[in-house]
């Protein structure tokens, strides 16, 4: 805010010369009327003359108070200021913690909820000995389609590594032909564990199996043949139930 003391001067200055002119009326009209008063008309004009003199001496106080006025409203504007660039900071800072933890929240929240839908997953899963599975039995896809789908539940086609693992898992076996993570298709022969990457560790096959019939079969199904489950290796785009795997 500005103070106009140069209006307020203006305004005193117009005052002081339409005093002066009033003056110079009354002296008129003195003069006119009374010469014997002439001399005190004398000292109006010598007031108009040190009016100037008169007037600063009138303005300067009020000048100076103006001056005063104006540092104090500056100095105000700038507290003012001040204080408002520190709330605004305030606020920023306010803000930058709201969204720091509306961000963090949402993570959190990501997060749940993606291990709420790896438990509902889990779900599908039994514990069956020491690990996890899914025995499928309701559809029937061919072994690559079944690899596929076991990844897509978080697993893999399951991998029975131990006489224990094979004995607990045929306990809860009602189909009559699953796939299991076992092929040769890499190599003929050689049967590697598609979970590991590596050679399969165990094998109860038929008797007679692996015969790789027709030279074209080169993934492993667990097959029940008179009630009894075993390996039997068989062409991989035939379709059967799956058994899926999965570490918790
Ligand atoms: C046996 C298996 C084959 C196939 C066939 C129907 O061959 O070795 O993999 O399952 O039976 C005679
Ligand atoms: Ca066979």
């Amino acid at each position: 805010m500005r103070i106009y003391f140069i209006a307020i001067i203006a305004v005193l200055t117009a005052d002081a010369s339409s005093e002066a002119s009033d003056n110079r009326e009354l002296c008129k009209y003195i003069v006119e009327t009374d010469y014997s008063l002439q001399q005190s008309c004398e000292e109006l004009r010598q007031l108009e003359s040190t009016c100037g003199r008169y007037c600063f001496k009138v303005v300067k106080p009020i000048l100076e108070h103006t001056r005063a006025l104006q540092k104090q409203v500056d100095l105000n504007e700038t507290r003012q200021k001040s204080e408002s660039i520190n709330k605004l900071e305030n606020i920023e800072r306010l803000l930058h913690e709201k969204f720091d933890r509306l961000e963090k929240q949402t993570k959190q929240n990501l997060e749940d909820a993606n291990n709420a839908r790896k438990c509902d997953d889990m779900g599908l899963f039994d514990k069956i000995g020491d690990k996890y599975y899914y025995i499928d039995t309701v559809t029937r896809l061919n072994w690559f389609e079944a690899a596929h789908r076991c990844h897509e539940l978080g697993g893999h086609l399951a991998n029975l590594q131990t006489r224990a693992e094979f004995d607990a898992v045929e306990m809860h076996l009602i189909s009559t032909s699953y796939w299991l993570d076992i092929n040769d298709l890499g190599e003929e022969g050689e049967f590697y564990s598609l979970a590991t990457g590596r050679k399969a560790t165990f094998f109860k096959w038929y008797p007679g199996e692996p015969n790789n019939v027709g030279d074209n079969e080169d993934c492993v199904q667990i097959r029940k043949v008179d009630e009894v489950y075993a390996l039997n290796d068989v062409d991989c785009n035939i379709k059967f139930n799956y058994i899926c795997e999965k570490q918790r």
